[in-house]
Parts: structure tokens; sequence; C-alpha cells
């Protein structure tokens, strides 16, 4: 038989039909139906999807179409996280509006999914470029704003002084701008930042509750949140009427603290520095300046640091020690400033032996412990305290409470809980964004501190202007637009400015799962009756490259959302998969800008969709990344094309007028290998196990074929044969409709269904067929087999050993020798070790 499989025709056709029954619509069932939210990271419509794409989006419509076929009420929706940095780095190159790129770029992102027959609903996409979405982050920024969760501060952003311009970490490389130009800087700006660290704890302790992300993935967000307990000590600075107050987790070691260090941009550096030394302090900070944080404090990065020539007075001890000015101190961190303890911290080693500061050991490790025997490494463990005056004797944990109960009653220092999180900066100097619904009213206030008024509820949304010039240089893009710009006061009606910048685009990401609920909702992000029925997401699915930063934000969004009445969950995610990721045939991550990008489109167009999407599934296990190679398509190919010709094969087999004499295949055995594939399917399915289920279908393949072999296509088929083989047939449909579901729609209806896969309740293995009634042991001697043995699968391995040891042969080969050991593999097979 050669018919020819037309997978466009095909799939175009059943595409169409699922679209015309409205089978991707969530919220027509049944309200008492049980509902799965299943949603991916919405993609940055960049011009053409790739396979990284194919892939994320091929996960969950598996789970998708999976879980409707159980039965739920599945909501699978898809959007556009359109706004952003490359859309406006693309026009400061080339012209093309972002608007207009990114309204060209949905519109071929979204005929490329269509193509992939993903199961979304497509009634509810919407771009985040729409007024009528960012109207809400400026509706959220408002909300904040009321509750204190959003203020203004200064911060230190990258700096190109020739493009006169702030720049995004992604944009400098080694001191370079993206536009080539070197000696980019630090330079301290006003923006906005959300409150985030006020959850810090809440968020920590919602990840003890997140049990069905991985562990890898909580334990980052543990990292990040960063809690930390010790104490603060102040330590006065000699001659002066200031301290110097110091954070620290080891109180236990203050009797070591040699010296102390700050921060080059601390501000008491200015204030407590000796005169003598005061140009050198100065160039010093400038130069850490200019370095930035991140390369500053880098691991491996060497300690240097200059001395301030001032001295302060340990509170415990009354000794002097020096103050220094250090690179690894983050003036962002505890208080700035660190009471170095050589002896027993690394950095504070490393520093004082490049210095010739002193080292003090005041723990020792513990009793039987082992002694430190790296005469170039502090001893950073717990221990026993020497030298330490009224806690020597005492255990590291002893001293520290009893040095903070005695720092606390003389008021000198106090317990304090420290988090490695920042709150977020979210003001970008940007175009292609959100903008900040405030006003700068110039008649209050002073011109450097205008008085701040927030944009009513009324008039959102601020509209990003049109037309705007984008040359990457000079004030921020909406600064140079003055219609834009200049208005008035909304509380005072005097000339004011607006806000120049706009929203980081992780705002976006935070709530847009929500919006999904009631995409036209005029009156709020969207409807808490909605959000009941649908939060929270049942299943994320997403790359690790979001570990912290979304999926922070999205979590602290959520609790916001809460607060403000819009949701009962306080977790957006119940599980979160997070798919490897497709590398570029050269081995690294496929993006666009490596240039190493692998489209599906040629694929759907040679093989289809189906192929196509088996292959990125198949490929490898959900988790595990790897480099797209396309020798295995044409296999993946075959194997759908032979299920299909299976299905039409089936069809036009001759029957059997009355049952002839013997069966051609053993009927228990189809049955139990298609029941054994569908419990294969469905547990894997359950665990988001995607390659395993499609092996086991193409062994269920398998069988089929020799079942099917050319001697039965001439033999009228009993009837008995002909329902074993419906029957593992639309085993096979089922089974395949979530990976390849154009063509197994084809076979279900080649079957005589009227009804799509997708409207057919999951079917159950049946348990009885799977149980096999007994085993065959093979019985060797000395590793050579001697027999094989059938037992009831209930026999216990003493049973099993004792009929071993009757096997004509074995008794022979054992005779007269001693037995030295039984080797037994469970379901296979004795082992006699003799001699
Ligand atoms: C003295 C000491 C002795 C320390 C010792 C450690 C070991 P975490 O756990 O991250 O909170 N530190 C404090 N503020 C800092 C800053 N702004 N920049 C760089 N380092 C800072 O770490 C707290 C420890 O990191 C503190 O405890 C302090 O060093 C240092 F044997 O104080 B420790």
């Amino acid at each position: 038989m050669d018919e020819r499989y037309d997978a466009p025709e095909v799939e175009a056709r059943w595409q169409r039909i699922w679209e015309e029954r409205g089978l991707f619509r969530a919220g027509l069932k049944p309200p008492d139906t049980p509902k799965e939210y299943v949603l991916e990271m919405f993609p940055y419509p960049s011009g053409a999807m790739h396979m990284g794409h194919a892939r994320v989006y091929a996960i969950g419509d598996v789970l998708a179409r999976y879980g409707r076929m159980r039965g739920r009420d599945v909501l699978h929706p898809m959007g556009y996280d359109a706004l952003g940095l490359p859309a406006e780095n693309a026009a400061i190159r080339d012209g093309v509006h972002p608007a207009e790129r990114t309204r060209a770029n949905i519109v071929s992102f979204r005929a490329e999914m269509k193509s992939m027959g993903f199961s979304f609903d497509w009634g509810r996409e919407f771009a985040t470029s729409d007024p009528a979405y960012y109207r809400w982050n400026q509706w959220f920024f408002l909300k904040m704003l009321e509750r204190d969760l959003v203020y203004r501060r200064q911060g230190w952003v990258n700096w190109c002084p020739v493009c006169r311009t702030v720049l995004a970490n992604e944009q400098v490389q080694d001191g370079v701008c993206w536009r080539g130009h070197p000696g980019v800087t630090q330079k301290l700006i006003w923006e906005w930042a959300f409150r985030i660290t006020r959850y810090a704890d809440a968020l920590l302790e919602g990840l003890d509750r997140l049990t069905e992300w991985p562990e890898r993935i909580t334990a980052m967000q543990r990292n990040w949140i960063g809690r930390s307990e010790g104490a603060e000590v102040d330590f006065p600075v000699e001659g002066r009427d200031f301290s110097v107050r110091v954070y620290t987790t080891r109180l236990d070691t203050i009797y070591g603290c040699t010296y102390l260090v700050i921060a080059p941009e601390h501000p008491l550096v200015a204030r407590l520095v000796a005169p003598a030394r005061a140009a050198e302090v100065a160039a010093f900070a400038a130069r850490m300046l200019r370095i930035g944080r991140t390369e500053r404090t880098a691991v491996g990065q060497a300690k240097e640091g200059v001395d301030t020539g001032a001295f302060a007075r340990n509170p415990f001890t009354g000794e002097r020690v020096p103050v220094w000015v250090a690179n690894f101190v983050l003036a962002d961190y505890g208080t700035g400033a660190v009471m170095s303890v050589p002896a027993h911290d690394q950095r504070d080693f490393e520093f004082a032996r490049a210095y010739g500061l002193p080292v003090k050991v005041v723990v020792q490790p513990p009793p039987g412990a082992a002694q430190p025997a790296d005469p170039d490494a502090a001893y950073t463990g717990d221990g026993v305290l020497v030298d330490s005056g009224e806690v020597s004797g005492a255990t590291s944990a002893e001293a520290r409470q009893r040095l903070m109960a005695k720092a606390t009653a003389e008021g000198f220092g106090r317990a304090r809980v420290n988090y490695q999180l920042r709150d977020w900066g979210f003001s970008r100097q940007r175009y292609w964004g959100t903008p900040i619904p405030v006003v700068y009213c110039a008649s209050e206030g002073t011109p450097e501190k205008p008085r701040i008024v927030p944009v009513p509820y009324e008039a959102l949304p601020v509209m990003l202007p049109a037309k705007a010039v984008l040359t990457g240089e000079g004030d921020p893009p909406l600064a140079k637009v003055p219609e834009f710009i200049e208005v008035a006061c909304p509380s005072c009606g005097k000339p004011a400015r607006r806000e120049a910048d706009t929203m980081d685009t992780f705002v976006d990401s935070s709530w847009y799962f929500g919006r999904f609920l009631s995409p036209g909702d005029e009156q709020l992000p969207f409807e808490p009756k909605e959000a009941a029925r649908w939060l929270p997401v049942d299943t994320y699915i997403g790359g690790p490259e979001h570990a912290v930063l979304h999926l922070l934000y999205f979590r602290f969004w959520t609790r916001v959302m809460r607060e403000l009445g819009l949701c009962t969950v306080d977790e957006p995610a119940r599980r979160l998969v997070t798919q490897g990721i497709v590398l570029g045939p050269d081995g690294e991550k496929m993006s666009k800008s490596r240039g190493n990008v692998v489209s599906p489109t040629p694929y759907v167009k040679r093989f289809g969709a189906d192929t196509t999407r088996l292959f990125a599934l198949f490929a490898a296990p959900v988790e595990r990344d790897f480099a797209w190679n396309d020798s295995q398509v044409e296999g993946m190919h075959r194997f759908l094309l032979r299920a299909w010709r299976l299905s039409r094969r089936f069809a036009v087999l001759p029957r059997a007028a009355a049952e002839p004499g013997e069966e051609k295949f053993a009927i228990p055995t189809l049955r139990r290998a298609a029941h054994a594939a569908l419990r294969k399917v469905t547990e894997d399915l359950e665990r988001v196990h995607l390659n395993t289920p499609i092996a086991a279908l193409m062994e269920l393949t398998n069988t089929l074929s020799l079942c099917m072999g050319p001697e039965e296509q001439e033999r009228p088929l009993r009837e008995d044969e002909r329902t074993a083989l419906h029957e593992a047939l639309e085993i096979l449909a089922t089974g395949l409709a979530p990976f390849a579901p154009h063509l197994a729609e084809e076979i279900w209806s080649g079957l005589g269904h009227a009804q799509t896969l997708l409207e057919t309740p999951w079917p159950a293995w049946d348990p009885g067929l799977l149980v096999a009634e007994s085993l065959v042991y093979a019985v060797q001697v000395n590793g050579k087999l001697r027999g094989e043995i059938e037992v009831p699968v209930t026999a216990t391995r003493e049973e099993i050993e004792a009929r071993a040891r009757q096997e004509e042969k074995v008794v022979a080969q054992m005779a007269g020798k001693t037995l030295r050991k039984t080797v037994f593999v469970e379901r296979r097979l004795v082992n006699f070790v003799v001699g």
C-alpha cells in the first residue's frame, strides 16, 4: 500500500476542526469541572520562532492536551512580552519604529505557532505593548505608591560618557559600550524602586510550600534572598564624636578584630579620613567607582585597599584598630562596614597578608576535630574561644550569645537580620516601556527636588508617544518629546514635567498570568472571580535562566495582588517545570544574537508539525539541555508514518466470514503490550517525563507491525483478532494525541470515531492484563547458562534458588564442589558460584 501521508493537508484540516469546535477555549465546561491552568513563559516576539520556543510550547501543549483528555477545563493562553530593549536597540540601528517591528513580528510569530498546532486559547491573546495592558502596570504602580511599596532612591547605573546615556548591563562589556566606546563608568542617578525587601521573609517562607518546584530553583531563590542573622556593633572613631557601625555574623570573633574596613562609597569615608591621606583615599574611591560593583567584588578579584589613617576603638576590648577602605566591602550590604578578623575570615586574611596587618587567633577547632593545617588560610569554622577575655573557653555559639547580651545591655550593639535581597530598581532610561505615571511639579518643592504628583487613575493610561527619536545618545528618549514631557500638573494645573523613565519589562511579566483570566477587563487588571477559579497556575514552564529574577518578582507581585484583593493565592504557580536549554548546532545557547538559530518552519513544511513537535520532545528529557541535531528528525517522521500506515492497513484487512482455526498472533501478548504502553504514557505524563512515552509508543508500533505482517495482510482476520488490533491502534492514537495531535486524530477518525480525541476521555489501562503470572529465570553455574526455570511471580528468592538447584545440569555441575556464593538478579537469573 503506497498511500501518501499529506502532512500539510492533514494538519491544516485538524487545526480547522479544533478551532471550529472551540476545543481550546477555556471556561466553557460546567463550573464544577476541575480546572487546570497550563502556562508557558510568554515570548519576546522576535522575528522568528526558534527550536527553543518550539520545545517549551510543545511541552506545555502536551500537558494542556492531556489535561483536556483527562476531562479538565484547561486554560492554556498565549501572549507577547513585547516591550523592551531588543526592539529599541534594533530601532536605533535601522530606524524601524519598535511598534512597527513588534506588530510585524507578532504576525509572523503567531502564524508559526499556529502552524505547530499548539492548543492555545487564542481569544485571550494580548501583547504587553498594548496600552490596554500597560495601563494596568501604571495602575499597580499607583496602588503600590499608596502603600509605600514604590519609592525614589539614588542608584548606580552604567554610563557611557560618549553617548551621554545610561546603559543596561548587557550593553556593556569590559568597560566598552555596545556602540564601541571605551570608558563606561558608574553614575549615581535618581531611580524608582519597588520595596520587595518588605516581603523578604514571606518570600523565603513561601519556598517551603513550593514542593513541586525543582529544588535547584528554590535553593537559588533562598540564596538570592540571603537571610543572615548577626549583630551590629559600634566602634567609636578616635577623637571624633561618631562611630563606625559594622555588621557581623561572627560576634564570637570580636577579640580577634585587628582592623576595620569600610566601603569606598560609605558616607563616613570623607568624614573620618586623616587629612594627609585624603587625596589617596579619594583617588582609590574614584577608581573603584569606575570599575563597577560586579567586577570589583567578583570572586577571585584581588583584595585591594587603602588606609584612612583613622582609628576606631573595639568596644569590647578597648583596643585601637586602624580603619581601611577596600574593594571587597559593599556599600549596600549590612552597614557597609566590616570588622576584620583575619585569623577567621578568608577575605580578611588575604587582605591582612597583602598589607601586613596583624592576625590574631581567637577560635580553636573544637576538641577532637582536625587542627587547621593550611597556614595560608583562615580557620573559618566555629570552635572554642581563646584569648577572648570573659568568653575564653566558651564555644562560639555561647560566646555569640553572651557577647550579644553585653553589647545590647551597654547599648553599643544589637541583634540584626540582613538580607542579600535588594529592592527592585525598575526605572529605565528607555523608550519602549511603560511610562511611569507621575509628573514633577516645579511650582512646589525645589528645582532639585520638585514635588512628585501621581497621575490620577482616571487619566490612565499615560500613553507612550508614537513619535520618538531613538538615537541611543543623550537624555532618555521620552525627555526629548516635548508633547509628552510638558504637561499641566494634575494637582495645581501649573506647568509640570512628566517622568521620562519607563518601567523595566520585568514588571510586565510579573502579572501577565492574571491578565489572561480576563484580558479585556476595563475595570481591573483582571477579575477576582476569574482568579478564584483559575489561580494558581497549575504548571508553569520556562527556562532555568529565570530562576531568580522573574520568578521572584512574580512571586512578590502575587503577594501584592492578594493584598489588593485581586486574588486569594500568595504563590502564583503550583508546579514549575524548567526545561533544558536548546543549543544551536554549534553547542551554544540558541539565540538570534549568536546567529545559530534553527527555525522549526522548514521542518514543519517538510515533515509536518507532528514530526517537529515529536522531535523537540524526544531529543532529551524535559529538563536536560541538548544541542540541535536533525539526524533524528527523519527517524521520528518514519515512526509517525509507520503508525499511520498500520492504521490504514488495518482498515483494509479482509474479515473472516467464520472463525478459521489457529490464531496468527497471540492476542494476550498484543493486549498486554498495548496496555503496558498506555500505562507508561499515562504515568510519565503525570511526571512530565515526555521522551519516554514516545519510546513506549514506538515499541507498541513494533508489536503492532509484527501482528500485521505481510502474511496477516493476505489472511482474513478473525473477529477477536480484529478487536485486539483495533484496541491497540486506539491506544496508539490516544497515546500520540498529546504529542503528535494531528496524526493521532487522523488515525482515530480512521478507526471510526466521530468525536475528536480531544473530546474523548483518556482511557484507563486494565491492570488485570499487566500482571504476568510467571517469570523465567536463567540458571547459571559460574556464569555459564545451565538451564531455565519458570516460577510463579509470587515465588520467594529461597523458593527460586531451591528450584534452580534441582535443574539436572545444575546438579551435575555442582556435584562434589562447594557453593561459595549465590548471585540473584531479580526477575532474571540465579548464578551459583562454586569451586
Ligand atoms: C566579622 C567576621 C569574622 C565575619 C569572621 C565573618 C567571619 P553574610 O553571611 O553574607 O551576612 N560583611 C558584612 N557586611 C559586609 C559588606 N557590606 N561587604 C562585605 N562583607 C561584609 O556575611 C556576613 C559577614 O560578611 C560579616 O561577618 C562580615 O564579616 C562580612 F570570622 O564579620 B564578618
